[in-house]
């Protein structure tokens, strides 16, 4: 076959990620409701705010405004996650970072697989952000021992998926039917199973351990736990959720709202309690899938992140204990240490920056300078905010607990193991820093070139 006849990597996540959706909206309808008062507030934003209309119109970001910006799952063991890697490549999409979660209590370690060239995520950005239990953290070895021999026996993956990943590898692509059956039993892995494999008693033994182990080890797959779509305004989403009969988490994760916005700010309602049959003919309830919104803004580099972790860290005794409201209000406070304008966070390298010329720049063609920052003062050269794309530790972490319910967790003592994640993973996580740099800097080189000629 000829390579002109397979369909892009872009192409098959896109699909998948419409597939996912409509399968998520069908299994979970709260989730629809959740789209529609995202796509409603995003609406009454656009036509409060014409100049950020203009912006994302400008970005060409309108028209995927509506697209899923991220979903969850949760694996069991090292080559259920291998097996994923190959998965998720079929559609462009590679793991990038890696985030600890034993130290807030949640006895998993996770990447993100994601596009990470320009047109990619423009094209669709779709990611999953993907746990591996870490079984070695359960105290109790009869219990350990219990949940490796179950998850031992399942196979996650349909045997057409596992064909029509080995083909893409061995050919380089799949053809446009391939695609579309690819995608499709690709779907069969993330679908919610109302029967679990196990019985109520061991269910409630897991789950006495840890929720988030039963979550993992009674089903027959890695459902998808929750899908997430952007929104302009999620202050007011999350103000309107009990509104819409949703049950908000109490806080939103992140940083402040803020005139530049940071990093990742995101929030949920929180996890519906849903009947399952177990083995034995037993009813029972779990409790596992919920409905999230992001709200995405600029990527700090490591002196920023750094800045942000430490103001995080000083708000955390402020904010204890706070309702949403009060939350913000403290944060916001404590966050006046932040610089809040783009000509700062630039100066200050806390941030990162994609560079083009402007028109001007273009028509004159030629400068003396080659320092960018007095370009962009001459009207030359425009600096444009990157977005971040990945996810941050401890807001992951208030996602996880306030979805999974039950009571704080202590840290395990394990914490970080970067080295064995990525020896289950059979593969190297990308640095997502890294990545930014590269952007900034080659798009800064390549304004500065256009600019001596
Ligand atoms: C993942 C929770 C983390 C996020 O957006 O930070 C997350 C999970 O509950 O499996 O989705
Ligand atoms: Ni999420």
């Amino acid at each position: 076959m000829s390579h002109s006849t397979f369909v892009s990597p872009n192409e098959i996540r896109d699909r998948f990620s419409k597939a996912m959706s409509a399968m998520y909206q069908a299994e979970v309808p709260q989730y629809e409701t959740l789209l529609e008062l995202v796509d409603q507030v995003n609406r009454e934003t656009l036509e409060r705010d014409p100049a950020l209309a203009k912006r994302l119109s400008n970005f060409d970001e309108l028209n995927r405004l509506g697209v899923e910006r991220h979903g969850a799952i949760r694996v069991g063991t090292a080559d259920e996650l291998a097996m994923l890697r190959r998965l998720f490549a079929v559609m462009g999409m590679v793991p990038v970072g890696y985030y600890d979660l034993s130290e807030a209590g949640v006895p998993v370690h996770s990447t993100a697989f994601r596009p990470v060239d320009d047109d990619a995520l423009a094209y669709n950005p779709f990611r999953v952000f993907t746990s591996l239990l870490r079984l070695e953290l359960i105290e109790s070895a009869t219990l350990r021992e219990r949940a490796a021999k179950i998850l031992a026996g399942r196979d996650i993956f349909t045997p057409g998926a596992r064909e029509l990943i080995a083909r893409c590898e061995s050919q380089d692509g799949l053809s446009d039917e391939d695609a579309d059956r690819f995608v499709s039993e690709a779907l069969e892995t993330f679908r919610w199973h109302q029967d679990a494999t196990v019985d109520l008693d061991t269910y409630e033994a897991l789950q006495a351990e840890h929720r988030l182990i039963a979550d993992v080890v009674c089903f027959r797959g890695p459902h998808i736990n929750h899908l997430t779509p952007r929104t302009l305004d999620i202050d007011e989403a999350q103000r309107r959720m009990p509104q819409a009969g949703m049950n908000p988490k109490d806080v939103i994760e992140g940083p402040p709202c803020r005139d530049c916005p940071i990093l990742l700010r995101q929030t949920s309602f929180k996890a519906l309690e849903e009947s399952i049959r177990f083995a034995g003919e037993r009813q029972g309830t779990h409790t596992a899938r919920f409905g999230e919104i992001e709200q995405r803004g600029v990527a700090l580099t490591a002196k920023g992140r750094e800045l942000y972790d430490r103001l995080l860290g000083e708000s955390r005794r402020r904010t204890a204990g706070l309702a949403n409201n009060d939350h913000q209000r403290v944060l916001a406070e404590v966050f006046t240490d932040f610089p809040d304008t783009e000509a700062e966070l630039r100066r200050q390298k806390l941030a990162f920056f994609e560079y083009r010329l402007t028109e001007a720049g273009r028509q004159s063609g030629k400068a003396g300078d080659t320092d960018i920052e007095a370009l962009i003062e001459q009207g030359l050269v425009e600096a444009r905010p990157i977005t971040y794309e990945d996810f941050l530790p401890v807001s992951a972490a208030g996602i996880f607990q306030s979805n999974l319910g039950g009571g704080q967790s202590d840290a395990y003592e394990g914490n970080a193991n970067r080295d064995a994640f990525e020896a289950a993973l059979q593969s190297k996580v990308l640095d997502e820093l890294e990545l930014y740099a590269a952007r900034e800097s080659a798009s800064c080189q390549a304004a500065l070139q256009a600019l001596q000629g």
